[in-house]
């Protein structure tokens, strides 16, 4: 391209009125947009005129999206920015004729940075000419946002996307984020951060090991970023460990920019496989696995096959006798029915005796709450069969950051509301 950019001027006419002063649905509209033409979004300001009309941006990784409207005229005017050559304008144009009902649009596209005419001087590196990241002295005032229809959750980063790919199965990145150091992140969804990922692989691991009667061989399904097979290889009982992940570029990211989760991917005990987890569990013939670990995203895209009975029926045909399934089981707090979903799966499976739940208080996933399922398929018990023995013997080696015997313990107590979510009552202890 011999320009820095695209800039689309658009013109819609005989829109739907109700629609243009809907303000909500014009952000929507807008963020779907950047969205369609995978463009990455930034920040979005949107605000409703009284009486009518609506103006907004949407600020984009590769420029902005930006529309002011007259619904008594059925009229919008909008300013489609792009810069690179990844990000297509008019993917947004005729997106967004369609979702604003216009009747007829008309636009031009401008060319700007006519590279010919521009001069580039030479900068220093960007390493150099980066500000100190101390909080106060950060110029930039870039958020990252995870939202549903009723919760965001935004965490201020540097500006700099440190990874960026889009794999066949989800967009892999990883932002440099202010409070919890380097984060990666699917499908703009929060899988990890540098400051608070031991709470969840501290938890999803050593919580099943220290209570498997004796375990040996563990199956970890997705856990790409590394964190679950570095916990579960800590034991050094554990004789083998299959991680099988379906999206090759999570490693990559991981191994590039996260390597203190990285750091047990060459371990000699680990059989690592890329390919699809439900295919594999559902080809292994036979009961093979002590303890399996379904590390996944949330229930939508790549992970949805993770969240079906039928994969659950062939993780419990292919556990040993005692063996136990651990299995992140989304938010009490923010994903209701399909916690409610899950658990229901899992009773149905293992006998609603066998299915347990244990919160653990993760600051950086959607409500800070987040829970995950122990089944048993045979003896062993989230506090009854917990091993004292190789507790103090693990600890004479390792040091956590957040699990120990007690927080184990804790985990288990459920608060009311989980509970009756559950209809499960709470451990006794
Ligand atoms: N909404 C967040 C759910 C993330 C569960 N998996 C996290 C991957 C960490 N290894």
């Amino acid at each position: 391209m011999n320009k820095l950019g695209r800039h689309i001027v658009a013109e819609f006419y005989g829109c739907n009125a109700q629609i243009l002063n809907d303000v909500t649905h014009i952000e929507e509209s807008m963020v779907r947009a950047a969205q369609e033409s995978h463009a990455t979004i930034i920040n979005t300001t949107f605000h409703h005129f009284s009486p009518y009309g609506v103006s907004g941006v949407v600020v984009i990784q590769e420029s902005h999206l930006a529309i002011h409207t007259w619904p008594e005229y059925q009229y919008a005017a909008l300013d489609l920015f792009t810069c690179g050559e990844e990000v297509d304008p008019w993917v947004c144009y005729k997106y967004l004729l369609n979702r604003l009902q216009a009747r007829h649009g008309s636009a031009i596209e401008l060319g700007r940075g006519e590279k010919e005419l521009l001069e580039k001087i030479p900068l220093a590196h960007p390493q150099n000419l980066k500000p100190s990241l101390k909080y106060n002295e950060i110029a930039r005032n870039i958020w990252f946002t995870e939202r549903d229809e009723t919760i965001a959750l935004s965490l201020r980063h540097t500006g700099e996307v440190l990874y960026r790919r889009q794999s066949p199965y989800q967009k892999v990145e990883i932002y440099d984020t202010l409070a919890y150091g380097k984060m990666l992140t699917l499908d703009g969804k929060v899988m990890t951060t540098e400051k608070d990922e031991y709470v969840y692989h501290e938890m999803i691991t050593h919580v099943p090991l220290f209570t498997h009667p004796a375990p040996k061989k563990v199956l970890v399904i997705g856990g790409g970023d590394g964190g679950c097979v570095r916990e579960v290889l800590k034991h050094s009982e554990i004789e083998k460990v299959v991680m099988v992940e379906i999206d090759e570029l999570v490693i990559e990211a991981s191994r590039i920019h996260l390597p203190h989760l990285a750091s047990a991917f060459d371990n000699p005990k680990l059989e690592l496989r890329i390919e699809d987890g439900i295919k594999y569990v559902a080809n292994t013939l036979h009961p093979n696995f002590d303890i399996v670990i379904v590390d996944s995203t949330d229930p939508i895209g790549p992970a949805e096959g993770l969240f079906t009975i039928d994969f659950y029926k062939n993780v419990y045909r292919i556990l040993n006798e005692d063996g136990i399934l651990v299995v992140q089981s989304e938010s009490p707090r923010y994903n209701v029915e399909v916690f409610q979903e899950i658990y229901q799966c899992f009773d149905n499976i293992f006998g609603k005796e066998r299915v347990f739940c244990y919160l653990i208080n993760v600051p950086t996933y959607p409500s800070g709450t987040w829970s995950i399922a122990y089944c048993s398929k045979g003896r062993a018990h989230p506090l009854h069969t917990f091993s004292h023995e190789r507790y103090q013997a693990f600890l004479q080696n390792h040091q956590l950051q957040y699990y120990n015997k007690s927080i184990h313990k804790a985990a288990f107590m459920l608060p009311n509301f989980v509970s009756h979510l559950l209809k499960k009552p709470t451990l006794e202890w």
